[in-house]
C-alpha cells in the first residue's frame, strides 16, 4: 500500500516548495492536488503501476508525466530524490514542531524563514529572546500562545490527561456513529486501556464507504489540520493539541484490528509469539492457519479464545503477567463502575467546593448511590478555607439536618479531609475526629521532606488509630508535580497493620495511587476506596477514571470498600 505514504510525501514537498514563494507555488499546487487524488484513491498506485505502467498513473486526474515518474521512483526505490533534496535544503523537524499547539506547518515555515527555527530547541531560544512577536503575522499574543504550547510539550512530552482525551474521543465517536457512514466505530490504543495520559487517539471504523468516511473525519469540527489523508487511514491534529489516527478496517478483521491497535505493543508481541508456537500467524487482519485461512478476526474475544486463553480486559494489557494468568484461567474479575455504591471524597461550599452540601448530595442521589461522604478541609488548609473544630461541629449539625430532609434516599456520612501535620499529628481534636463516620486524611503542607521523614510522619498518623483512609497518598499532580517521597514498602505494610484504607483518587490530574502503586500495595493485602475529590457537581462523574486505574491495578470488587453496601463499608472503616 503506497497511497498514504506518497500522498504524505507529496504534501510535504508542496509545503517545502511553498517556502520559495510565488515562483514555485504552481508546482506546489500540482503536488498538493496529486496528493489529494492519490490519498483518496481506492486502488493502490503500486497496483496501477504494475498492471498498467506509467500510462495508468497519468490517467489519474492531476497526475502528469513528472509526478507519475516520482510515484514510480518511490515504488521502486522507497525514496523520492526531490523530497530528499528539499529536506536537505529545509532541515526542519516538522514532526515535533507541529505538535506544539499554536503551530501548524505554515507557521513553522514562517519561523524557519524569519528566524531559522529548525527544531524545538531553536523555538525555545526564539521565545526566550522574544523574537517571535516581531515577525509579520505573529504578534505578542501568538508568542504567548506558542510559549504555552511549548511549555506543555516539554512538561508532558506531548501526552494529555485521560480526563481530556477520553471525552474528546467519545464525542468524535458519537459524531461518526451519527454520520450513518460506519457500521462500527470504537476507541482503541492507550485511551481504551485507560492509561493516565495519552500520546494520541486511535479510532477504528468499519465502513463500506471508506472514502466518504475519511472525508467526514477530516472535516470534523474538532480538527485543526490534516496530517495525512489516505483511503483507509487519516491522521489529524485536533484543536485540543492531540493527534488522532482514524483507521477503516474490514468487518472480517475488526476484532483482530481492535486487539492490535489497543496494544500495548509488548502485550501484542507476546501474543504473536504464542500464536506462532501454536502454528498460527497473528496480525491486525486476523489469525491465520498454516494454509493461510483466517480462523478468527471479526471478534476480539474470539482472538483470545483461539489462542487458548481467557479474554483479557483492555486495562490489563500491559505485559505485566496478564497473559500467563489468562492461559491458566486465573484472571481477576475486575471491578466495574456499576459496582460502586457511593463516593467518600466530596467537598462543598463549606470550604473550597463550588456547590452546596445539598447540591452535592442530590448529585449522589442522581448517580444512584447508597451513600455519600462529605469531607471538607481542616484549618491548616487555610487557602481552601479549612474549618476548625467549632466549625466542624456546626457542619455536622447541618449534615444531620440534611439527612432528615433527604430521608431514606441516601445515607450522608460525616467526614473531613484532615491534614496530617508535619509532626504526624492530625489537624483536629480527637473529640471532633470521633464525631465523624470515618476520617479521610492527607498530607498537604511541608511536602518537601526526605523520604524517611515523610514516611515516618504518615506512619505516626496511622498509629494514632484515627486514620481510616489515606487520601491521594503521593500528592502528585500529573504533568505538574512529582509528589512526596515515600518508602512505599513501609507505608503499605503500616497501612495493612493499622487497617488504613488507601484512596485511589479519581480526579484526572491526580489518579493517585496509580496503577503500579496499586499493584504494589495489593501485595500487602490493603483495601482501597475510589474517591472523586469533587469540588463541584460535575466532578462526581470522575469516578470512571478511578475505576480505570483500579482495573489497571487488577482490583476486584472485594478490594474496594465503596463497592460494598453501607453495612460492609462501615465495618471496613471502623476497625
Ligand atoms: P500512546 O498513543 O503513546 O498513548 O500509546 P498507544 O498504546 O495508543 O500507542 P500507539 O498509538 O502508538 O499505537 C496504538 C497501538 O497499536 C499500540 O498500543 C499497539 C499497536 N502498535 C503500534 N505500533 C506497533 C508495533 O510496532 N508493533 C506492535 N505489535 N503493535 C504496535
Ligand atoms: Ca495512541
Ligand atoms: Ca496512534
Amino acid at each position: 500500500m503506497y497511497n498514504s505514504k506518497i500522498s504524505e510525501l507529496f504534501n510535504e514537498i508542496a509545503d517545502m516548495l511553498d517556502l520559495e514563494g510565488d515562483a514555485r507555488s504552481f508546482e506546489a499546487r500540482a503536488y498538493r492536488k496529486a496528493a489529494l487524488v492519490i490519498g483518496s484513491l481506492q486502488e493502490d498506485v503500486g497496483d496501477i503501476l504494475k498492471n498498467k505502467g506509467i500510462d495508468g498513473l497519468t490517467e489519474l486526474p492531476g497526475v502528469g508525466k513528472t509526478l507519475a515518474e516520482r510515484i514510480k521512483e518511490y515504488v521502486e526505490t522507497g525514496k523520492i530524490k526531490k523530497y530528499e533534496d528539499l529536506k536537505k535544503q529545509y532541515p526542519i523537524d516538522f514532526d515535533s514542531l507541529t505538535k506544539i499547539q499554536g503551530l501548524g506547518a505554515k507557521r513553522v515555515f514562517k519561523l524557519y524563514k524569519a528566524l531559522g527555527v529548525k527544531n524545538v530547541d531553536d523555538l525555545r531560544k526564539a521565545l526566550e529572546n522574544h523574537k517571535i512577536r516581531g515577525i509579520e503575522g505573529f504578534g505578542e499574543k501568538s508568542e504567548e500562545e506558542i510559549k504555552k504550547g511549548l511549555d506543555f510539550f516539554f512538561s508532558t512530552g506531548g501526552r494529555m490527561l485521560i480526563g481530556t482525551a477520553l471525552p474528546e474521543a467519545e464525542s468524535i465517536v458519537r459524531k461518526i456513529e451519527a454520520s450513518g457512514l460506519a457500521q462500527k466505530v470504537t476507541i482503541a490504543g492507550s485511551t481504551r486501556r485507560m492509561r493516565e495520559t495519552v500520546g494520541d487517539l486511535d479510532i477504528l471504523i468499519v465502513s463500506s464507504k471508506s472514502d466518504k468516511m475519511m472525508d467526514f473525519v477530516a472535516g470534523l469540527d474538532e480538527v485543526e489540520n490534516i496530517v495525512v489523508k489516505g483511503p483507509t487511514k487519516t491522521t489529524v491534529m485536533l484543536k485540543i493539541g492531540l493527534t488522532c489516527d482514524f483507521r477503516v478496517v474490514e468487518k472480517e478483521s475488526f476484532g483482530s484490528a481492535l486487539q492490535y491497535f489497543t496494544g500495548n505493543k509488548e502485550h501484542n508481541v507476546q501474543l504473536r509469539q504464542i500464536a506462532i508456537k501454536q502454528g498460527y500467524k497473528l496480525n491486525e487482519y486476523g489469525i491465520f492457519d498454516k494454509a493461510d485461512r483466517r480462523v478468527a478476526g471479526s471478534d476480539e474475544k474470539e482472538v483470545y479464545a483461539k489462542l487458548g486463553m481467557d479474554y483479557i480486559e483492555p486495562e490489563m494489557r500491559e505485559a505485566r503477567g496478564e497473559i500467563e494468568l489468562a492461559q491458566q484461567h486465573r484472571l481477576p474479575k475486575l471491578v466495574t463502575i456499576n459496582d460502586i455504591r457511593g463516593d467518600l471524597h466530596v467537598h462543598t461550599t463549606h470550604t473550597d467546593g463550588l456547590n452546596t452540601l445539598d447540591e452535592m448530595v442530590q448529585k449522589a442521589v442522581s448517580l444512584g448511590y447508597d451513600y455519600v461522604g462529605i469531607s471538607d478541609h481542616t484549618k491548616s488548609e487555610y487557602v481552601a478555607g479549612g474549618m476548625n473544630d467549632k466549625q466542624f461541629v456546626s457542619y455536622f449539625k447541618e449534615i444531620d439536618e440534611l439527612q432528615k430532609r433527604v430521608g431514606d434516599s441516601i445515607k450522608v456520612l460525616k467526614s473531613g479531609e484532615i491534614d496530617i501535620l508535619k509532626d504526624g499529628s492530625l489537624d483536629l481534636s480527637n473529640k471532633t475526629l470521633e464525631m465523624m463516620d470515618y476520617r479521610l486524611c492527607a498530607v498537604h503542607t511541608n511536602i518537601n521532606m526526605s523520604k524517611e521523614q515523610m514516611t515516618n510522619r504518615i506512619i505516626k498518623a496511622f498509629e494514632s488509630g484515627y486514620v481510616d483512609i489515606l487520601a491521594h497518598p503521593t500528592d502528585r499532580l500529573i504533568n505538574e508535580r512529582a509528589g512526596i517521597q515515600l518508602d512505599f514498602d513501609r507505608l503499605f505494610q503500616s497501612a495493612a497493620d493499622n487497617g488504613v484504607v488507601l484512596e485511589i483518587n479519581a480526579s484526572p490530574g491526580r489518579l493517585d495511587l496509580n496503577d503500579e502503586l496499586i499493584l504494589k500495595a495489593s501485595q500487602y493485602k490493603v483495601k482501597f476506596i475510589i474517591g472523586t475529590d469533587s469540588h463541584k457537581v460535575e466532578h462526581m462523574d470522575f469516578m470512571r477514571y478511578g475505576i480505570g486505574m483500579a482495573r489497571r491495578g487488577w482490583l476486584e470488587k472485594k478490594d474496594i470498600i465503596n463497592a460494598g453496601d453501607i453495612k460492609s463499608l462501615l465495618k471496613a472503616l471502623n476497625r
